[in-house]
């Protein structure tokens, strides 16, 4: 039995791995990977491009892989772009086409709607500031009735938080009005619409999501949808 690691621009394609204990990695041709903890937020993105490279994806693995990465100021300021209103968002990398990997900066007190994730997979790993995430039902008929509230809990610096919409919608919230909050987030696949909700209601409106700025340049402005865009 032997246990590779592979080198952060190895190509899967060339790996050829029979077998390890812990990290299983499931790509093209049945090979699995050891990826090392990456050391910066660039080996990150290298790494993240490798895990997203065969079409099933591995939601432990990924998660556990954003936990690893201790979060450093200093990799990601370029990106991070605050507004006094409403929190950004600020592409950071395609992944090849198969994710948008976005930074979001969030104020004090600064929250989203409550939305849904447009049958994508949402990873987000916290890089500064903590945030909290409640979880919502779907509304259930065209009945207007206040949305029923799951669980809630906050996440804090390099914890990594996971939601796709079978788990239902969420509203997440930078609660502190001290202190800012900075979260690295992965959509995959990456989409421009979802929808937003009324809390009291359950009212629906179609939204598209922009970015604040892409590669650390200002994006021109966008005006936002109303009543409570997921975008800025
Ligand atoms: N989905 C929200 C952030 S909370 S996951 C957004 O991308 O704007
Ligand atoms: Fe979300």
């Amino acid at each position: 039995m032997s246990t590779e690691v592979a080198q952060i621009g190895d190509k899967m394609s060339d790996m050829g791995i029979e077998d390890h204990q812990e990290r299983k990695f499931y790509p093209k041709k049945n090979k699995n990977v050891v990826l090392p903890a990456p050391n910066n937020m660039d080996s990150m993105i290298k790494g993240l491009e490798m895990l997203f490279d065969s079409d099933h994806v591995n939601i432990d693995e990924v998660k556990r892989y954003m936990s690893e990465y201790k979060s450093n100021p200093s990799d990601w300021h370029k990106y991070a772009k605050f507004d006094a209103h409403k929190y950004t968002r600020n592409l950071v990398d395609i992944g090849n086409g198969k994710y948008n990997l976005i930074l979001l900066c969030w104020g004090e007190g600064h929250g989203s709607s409550i939305h849904d994730h447009s049958d994508s997979h949402c990873f987000y790993k916290m890089l500064g500031g903590s945030l909290t995430e409640t979880l919502y039902e779907w509304p259930k008929g065209k009945k207007k009735t206040v949305m029923k509230q799951k669980n809630s809990f906050s996440l804090k610096e390099n914890e990594v938080g996971y939601i796709n919409d079978s788990y239902g919608l969420h509203r997440v919230e930078n609660k502190s009005h001290t202190e800012r909050a900075v979260s690295l987030h992965l959509y995959s696949p990456p989409f421009d619409m979802c929808q937003s909700f009324d809390e009291r209601s359950g009212h629906i409106t179609r939204c598209k999501v922009t970015f604040w700025s892409k590669y650390g340049e200002r994006t021109p402005y966008v005006k936002p949808c109303k009543p409570e865009g997921e975008n800025n």
